[in-house]
């Protein structure tokens, strides 16, 4: 497999800067070596050109826009490569959605999380737009919010039967309306709770893709997590998923075949001590190599010499 990586210190969706770190972090506790090391053509593509928000007047939302991320994205897909997007805030899957949009048709979108991340700029109540990202993204929604000024070059790229939730615990008032309004799957915690999680991910690939074609976008948010394996995160929830069901979820998608994109978002390594910072990057990075076909039952590469 082939993977290109792109940092993204995006941090403009909500309010902790140390939210910026997150890509550097990944990449120090040697994110591209473990990559490697499972047999992956790996390349890094740097990272996305974020423009610094102290340097622009407050009231310029155009600074939040995600077009260089999509157009990065769409640069490293076209170049052969699955796409891992490291975060940086939420957001920034507004720009890696449609990135991916403008370089495959008919994405599916995985949403691990334990927010829905669906408030519209009208329904939001905190204003942060981490909170809102899939808003722009869903047509069906298009008629009952508002177009941000500077968000011009985002399109709505998705359907809402094209969505799947898993982990949901923390849901606004007016995302619940919206999920019910537009059928949106959604497999929140106690769905995990009462299936399980084997049969969550079955429904889940099943519902989206039926016959095994569509490309994936996977957009996991490290909150969906319980937060003793994720301390360092802006919004944690109590309650989430184990770390079992973290990497099973991943490895199942991975062994589609058809995981284009994957984000890995919300890591603030600046919240907490050394050792919350320890046990995040770890939690993270191996959560990544699972979506990238490293194994719990073990792997071996392809040239791999019997002795
Ligand atoms: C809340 C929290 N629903 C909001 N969202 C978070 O601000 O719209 N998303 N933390 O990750
Ligand atoms: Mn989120
Ligand atoms: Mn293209
Ligand atoms: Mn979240």
């Amino acid at each position: 497999g082939k993977v290109g990586v792109l940092g993204c210190p995006m941090y403009h969706g909500q309010t902790k800067p140390g939210t910026k770190e997150g890509p550097a972090a990944l990449r120090d506790a040697g994110l591209l070596e473990m990559l490697k090391d499972q047999g992956l053509d790996v390349k890094d593509f740097g990272d996305v050109n974020i423009p610094c928000l102290e340097e622009v007047p407050l009231s310029d939302l155009s600074v939040k826009n995600p077009k260089n991320i999509a157009t990065d994205v769409h640069k490293v897909l076209d170049s052969g490569r699955a796409c891992l997007v490291l975060g940086g805030d939420h957001s920034l899957a507004i720009g890696s959605i449609y990135g991916h949009s403008l370089a495959e048709l008919d994405q599916v979108v995985v949403w691990v999380d334990a927010h829905a991340d669906i408030n519209t700029p009208l329904t939001s109540t905190s204003g942060n737009i981490h909170g809102m990202p899939l808003s722009f993204l869903v047509h069906e929604l298009q008629p009952y919010t508002c177009k941000l000024p500077g968000f011009e070059s985002i399109k709505p790229c998705i359907s809402a039967k094209d969505i799947v939730y898993i982990g949901l615990r923390s849901v606004d008032p007016g995302e619940r309306y919206i999920i019910e309004k537009f059928g949106i799957q959604s497999f929140s915690i106690s769905e995990v709770d009462k299936l399980g999680i084997k049969e969550v991910v079955e429904k889940a690939i099943n519902y989206l893709d039926p016959e095994g074609k569509r490309p994936i976008h996977l957009s996991f948010d490290v909150d969906a997590l319980d937060p003793s394996l994720i301390p360092c995160t802006g919004t944690p929830v109590l309650g989430g998923l184990s770390f079992r069901e973290g990497n099973y979820i991943c490895e199942e998608l991975a062994a589609t075949g058809r995981l284009s994109c994957v984000d890995i978002v919300e890591v603030n390594p600046t919240l907490g001590n050394e050792r919350d910072k320890e046990i995040t990057v770890n939690a993270a990075l191996q959560i990544i190599t699972r979506c990238f076909g490293n194994r719990r039952q073990g792997i071996y590469p392809k040239d791999y010499i019997f002795p």
